[in-house]
């Protein structure tokens, strides 16, 4: 490397390159600021970049973990194949990359030939550096219409997303913590938020989809308090000025409760709502009818804690929200996110200093994305796997993440009278069977009808050796140059730079698009570099390109408030919402064309001990939560990685010590969870802990064990203690949005290991 790149830093043998960090390995895009040290061309130390405008130097341990996963002695480093009757098994034969490239062309215009282009299907899993290119591997490679992931109900980002386009017309609403302006806090345009409304949501170990969540401890030390909505008590909840303990599943009636508060007690912002917002008196209406009693008894919380924290959250001016995950992982996530912005929009607090940040239009990759899809061409598009009673009609019209239903692809591939065969899939970061997958062993089955498929991934994975025939060995965020987009371009306060520091013969998921778009559809893909690319992208926003980036490293974007006010919210440029009144709707004039409720209503959970029959309520008394994040795993992933699994070596079931009692089990006892509907059960160790409810318990996700038998059907454990075994298919919302992964109903006994 040059001594004239700015981003290097050589001191004495090292070599310091200064970078921003996405997946893999797993992370969200935050783009956190560090250095590698680099030494005879390896990483030899992970360091914190203090200049990070927005990270400062703080780093989390699975960055700090890196180089034990970059050298991992399981680390994948060639491209493996193996023949279709040998899945399940361990008989991987290393290859050359053109030999897989080779393979990989010749099924896939195989596939083509035969069968049209739509019997492929591309697979992806969370917002990692993949869920850029994905789409585009199926619509400017594989010409297939048919991209999606393997997680009922689209469960995370997509409900809130396509929400916030419905509700307000405008990407991701996220809390301002003066992440676009280069003095942050301290900038004159800024302003503290009093209270930090934060639902179902954790930022300081989840860190999602671009904000970074020690923001959030950041603005308590300037003195914002919290009222926290979550059925655990967090790290935040006991620093919470107001802990809304909720039954999982009852956000609506609780969103219901605090709107009934802020409006019967006249605390809204009435200008706003007079200027700014539709259908204000129904929704007034509708929230009338959950009085803060009822709410209690419903979600089980304390009434007066609702009234309190209500009146505290619309009365300190500004204030902010965050919403998380757990509002997409529920039936009724529709309802819930619609609450959930309404409060926020009747309190005022919409790109306001200190509020809620709304995305400033952006073209940068966006836009890239989204026309790439027209390159499958109208008579291929239509052919689009779509549920056959055309109930997901919300889905299928393209919601904030357009492409096949991952509950309508399980239920066609399982149909063996489909309108067409599935052939081939090709998985772009994902490792379903072990994560994503509600009931896996229906998708386990189902994906083993397919011909052939491929994968990515930096380790064997469980559902890599069920079910693949080729897999690419892929490069860590340090072998390979990237751009980091928080939000990816739905509220993205800057660019970050990933620069290469070290060679390897592992590829990108963008080297592996550019490769095989060069083979299967050249005419789509001139460049003849990631950097040409990249540059290419940014010329349709800036006059400066990649090379000047990775100087940079981080680049703020610009921000402006109250956008809608000055027409820069809307593509027409006149003031207001980019919704069909110009208005934030609080009265939706979009669900009613899809059959879902213009205001939001209350329904008690799918799987619910107020709504099933007694006996079934006597066998499953307990309600589950699932997916708590924690700092040492990301997913399924760095379960092999020592440092990270000693903190966390097995599967946690937290139980209230009195409930664990009830059922005769002590800390540290391996616990079945099984429900009677949908029918399913795992294996976790318990953790006893005051932090919930009695009759409610909480369980990890992501579980398998890269220590234990990789050959199916064991395959890793990757059904033991998977959780999604007891979440159901097609619980789903009216509008294809949102699925139970965060509420079920269960009950619990003691086991003698983890195989039960
Ligand atoms: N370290 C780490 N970070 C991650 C991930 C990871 O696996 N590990 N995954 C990434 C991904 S893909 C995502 S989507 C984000 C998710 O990150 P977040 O949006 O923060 O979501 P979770 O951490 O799943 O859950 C947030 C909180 O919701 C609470 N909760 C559970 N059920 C309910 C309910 O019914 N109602 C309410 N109001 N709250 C409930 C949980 O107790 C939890 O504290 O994290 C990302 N970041
Ligand atoms: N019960 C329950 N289940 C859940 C959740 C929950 O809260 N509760 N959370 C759900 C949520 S929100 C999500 S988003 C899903 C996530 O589900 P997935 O995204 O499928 O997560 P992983 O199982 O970790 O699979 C990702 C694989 O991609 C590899 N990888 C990492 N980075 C990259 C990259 O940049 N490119 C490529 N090609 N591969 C990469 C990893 O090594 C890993 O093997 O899980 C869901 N599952
Ligand atoms: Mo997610």
């Amino acid at each position: 490397m040059s001594e004239d790149k700015k981003y290097i830093v050589e001191e004495n043998d090292v070599i310091k390159v200064r970078t921003c960090a996405w997946s893999p390995p797993g992370d969200h895009p935050i783009g956190c600021g560090l250095f590698l040290h680099v030494k005879d061309g390896k990483v030899v130390k992970v360091e914190g970049d203090p200049d990070h405008p927005v990270t400062n130097g703080r780093l989390c341990p699975r960055c700090l973990a890196l180089t034990e996963v970059m050298y991992h002695p399981d680390r994948l480093l060639s491209p493996m194949i193996r023949d279709r009757a040998d899945r399940g098994k361990d008989k991987w034969q290393a290859v050359s990359w053109d030999e897989a490239y080779d393979l990989i062309e010749s099924k896939v215009r195989g596939f083509w030939d035969e069968f049209g282009s739509q019997s492929i299907v591309t697979l992806t899993g969370t917002g990692r550096e993949s869920t850029l290119y994905a789409p585009v591997y199926a619509s400017s490679v594989l010409n297939t219409p048919n991209a999606t992931t393997c997680l009922s109900g689209l469960a995370c980002y997509g409900p809130r997303c396509t929400i916030a386009d419905y509700h307000l017309g405008a990407g991701y609403p996220e809390l301002d913590y003066a992440a676009y302006f280069p003095d942050r806090y301290d900038d004159p345009r800024y302003e503290v938020p009093k209270y930090l409304l934060i639902w179902g949501k954790d930022p300081i170990y989840a860190n999602a989809d671009g904000l970074f969540g020690h923001a959030v401890v950041d603005l308590m030390k300037r003195g914002s308090e919290l009222i926290i909505v979550d059925p655990r008590v967090t790290w935040l909840a006991t620093r919470a000025a107001f802990h809304i303990q909720l039954r999982p599943g009852t956000d609506v009636a609780v969103g219901l409760g605090m709107i009934n508060v802020i409006i019967s007690e006249g605390l809204y912002d009435k200008d706003f709502v007079e200027k700014w917002c539709y259908g204000f008196d129904e929704l007034a209406e509708c929230a009338a009818e959950y009085p803060p009693e009822r709410v209690a008894e419903i979600a089980w919380i304390d009434k007066d804690v609702l009234i309190a924290a209500s009146r505290a959250f619309a009365q300190g001016k500004p204030s902010s929200a965050l919403w998380g995950l757990a509002i997409d992982q529920m039936k009724a996530g529709v309802q819930a996110g619609h609450c959930f912005l309404a409060i926020v929009a009747i309190c005022g607090y919409l790109d306001i200093p200190g509020g809620v940040t709304l995305a400033m239009p952006s073209s940068f990759m966006g836009k890239w994305r989204y026309q790439a899809m027209k390159n499958v061409p109208d008579e291929i598009r239509a052919l689009r796997i779509v549920d056959p009673d055309g109930k997901y009609a919300a889905f299928n019209s393209g919601g904030a993440m357009p492409g096949v239903l991952p509950d309508s692809l399980l239920d066609w591939l399982e149909n063996e009278n489909a309108p067409y065969k599935m052939k081939m899939s090709w998985w772009i970061g994902t490792n379903p069977l072990a994560c994503m997958a509600a009931q896996p062993q229906r998708w386990y089955q189902a994906l083993n009808t397919l011909e052939f498929t491929v994968a990515q991934d930096i380790f064997m994975t469980p559902s890599i050796m069920a079910l693949a025939d080729v897999v690419l060995p892929l490069a860590t965020f340090a072998e390979h140059d990237g751009i980091v987009m928080p939000h990816f371009g739905r509220n993205t306060h800057f660019l970050g730079a990933m620069n290469k520091a070290v060679d390897s013969d592992t590829k990108s998921d963008l080297e592996i698009l550019i490769d095989m778009g060069k083979r299967l559809r050249p005419e789509l893909w001139p460049y003849e570099s990631v950097s040409e690319f990249f540059t290419e992208q940014l010329h349709t926003t800036y006059d400066w390109g990649f090379e000047e980036l990775k100087d940079e490293v981080v680049h703020q974007q610009h921000y402006e408030y109250r956008k809608y006010e000055t027409g820069k919210l809307r593509g027409d440029g006149e003031p207001g919402f980019q919704t069909p009144t110009g208005l934030v709707e609080l009265k939706s004039t979009i669900y009613p064309m899809f059959g879902e409720g213009a205001l939001p209503y209350y329904e008690e959970p799918e799987y619910s001990l107020f709504t099933l029959p007694a006996d079934v309520v006597e066998k499953n008394p307990l309600v589950f939560t699932t997916g708590g994040r924690n700092l040492t795993m990301f997913h399924s992933e760095h379960r092999q990685i020592p440092s990270l699994r000693a903190v966390n070596p097995w599967p946690r079931v937290t139980i209230h010590p009195d409930t664990a009692a009830e059922y005769g089990i002590e800390e540290g006892d391996w616990v079945c969870i099984e429900s009677e509907i949908p029918q399913g059960k795992c294996v976790q160790k318990a953790s006893l802990r005051k932090t919930l409810d009695p009759r409610v318990i909480h369980m990890e996700h992501g579980w398998w064990f890269p220590e234990q038998d990789g050959e199916a059907p064991h395959l890793y454990g990757a059904f033991v203690s998977n959780p999604n075994n007891l979440v159901p298919h097609e619980s789903i919302g009216k509008t294809g949005y949102g699925a139970p992964y965060k509420n079920g109903i269960c009950t619990i006994r003691k086991v003698d290991s983890l195989l039960g």
